[in-house]
């Protein structure tokens, strides 16, 4: 059996956004081609299921345009012999007892779209076990240190897992589906999450025995365990430049080889140029480009912030996200500039510094006259 896992679909960024050409939004038109590359993915490979693991909008209000389009996805992933199976992911979560879009999604397509409790499918050559995102008051008891309220919830969702583990057939393989952190995992910026972060030890998963553990909520695509298979798919797109070097795409799971396969996406690339890269002329066509560099004030005074701008958009830049000079002061002016409680004696000091026409005798002859006032009028 071959079992796709979706990244987290957040329908659809805010973020580097623009009115394309024919109305639509850049980055609508961006995440509808990587539906359908994913709706293409489905049928090259054959996939038996597909899985999207939580998060299917960024906000858990989506619009109904956002609604429409995750629905549509669904619509065109699920066929009689290829079931979807989605969760909530906490992006799609409102206030502890609420209904939120995912209960939506379920409604519009089958109930397996939009499941917001652990669950267990026992399908006919298949467990699937959904541990879908949850508010932490609905899985402990609240407790002021967000340390020991993470730790709390960490525990339950070990206890949770174990029980769907437990009513799992053993004839067929089964598969664990959530959207919770896993201990290990690093994120874009390649941290480790904070402690009040709840995470589920690998350790335990992989002593839970699970064929595979398909995950959402990391945005960076990462194996964190080959056999069984634990792992993330990311994000549909990048958000930021934070995910700029993250890969984009799919993992297909095959129940009985244990192998697994990558399915890349047209995700929009992000490029950090520095000023010599621009110089250069590296390749900007299409991307959501911004420009960074180091120069001295003298130096910064020579770049035409304007003139770079107008080249990156003819050279075919999607958005030019901006231009960030990083001035290197000189020695003169990253001295402590004076303000109301700089003392008199400090003050004048930072004056005669920055007075480079002044020779040292008469800056020194200065310094111990003005002493002399000050401890006066002090
Ligand atoms: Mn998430």
């Amino acid at each position: 059996m071959k079992v796709m896992l979706l990244p987290d679909l957040e329908c659809y960024p805010s973020t580097h956004n623009r009115q394309g050409p024919d109305g639509v939004p850049t980055r609508l038109a961006e995440w509808r081609q990587c539906a359908e590359a994913i709706v293409q993915g489905a049928l090259d490979r054959r996939a038996d299921l597909v899985i999207a693991p939580g998060d299917f909008f960024e906000l858990p209000r989506p619009w109904a345009t956002e609604v429409l389009e995750v629905a549509g996805l669904f619509q065109r992933l699920a066929r009689p012999n290829r079931p979807v199976v989605g969760c909530a992911g906490n992006h799609d979560l409102r206030g502890a007892g609420q209904r939120g879009p995912c209960e939506l999604i379920a409604a519009m397509g089958q109930s397996s779209w939009g499941i917001t409790m652990p669950t267990l499918l026992d399908w006919v050559d298949i467990d699937v076990a959904v541990l879908p995102a949850a508010k932490p008051s609905l899985l402990a008891e609240e407790v002021a240190d967000p340390a020991a309220l993470a730790m709390a919830v960490s525990d339950r969702l070990v206890t949770i897992s174990r029980g769907l583990r437990a009513q799992c057939r053993g004839t067929v393989p089964a598969i664990l589906v959530g959207h919770w952190t896993i201990a290990g995992a690093t994120t874009s910026s390649h941290q480790i999450l904070p402690s009040t972060e709840p995470t589920i030890p690998l350790a335990e998963l992989q002593a839970q025995r699970w064929d595979a553990c398909l995950f959402g909520h990391i945005h960076r695509p990462q194996v964190l365990s080959e056999r069984p298979f634990i792992a993330y798919a990311g994000g549909l797109l990048r958000r930021d430049f934070g995910e700029e070097d993250d890969p984009r795409g799919c993992w297909i799971w095959d129940s009985e080889t244990g192998g697994h396969e990558w399915i890349s996406l047209p995700a929009r690339q992000f490029v950090t140029l520095e000023y010599r890269d621009w110089l250069a002329n590296e390749p900007v066509e299409d991307t959501i480009v911004r420009v960074v560099y180091q120069a001295t004030e003298q130096e910064a005074r020579g770049i035409d912030h304007d003139h770079m701008l107008r080249s990156l958009e003819q050279a075919g830049a999607h958005l030019v996200a901006g231009i960030f000079p990083d001035i290197i002061r000189s020695e003169r002016t990253r001295e402590a500039s004076v303000t109301e409680t700089t003392s008199p004696h400090e003050a004048l000091r930072t004056y005669l510094a920055r007075r480079s026409d002044l020779s040292e005798e008469i800056r020194v002859r200065v310094a111990e006259l003005a002493a002399a006032v000050i401890e006066e009028v002090g």
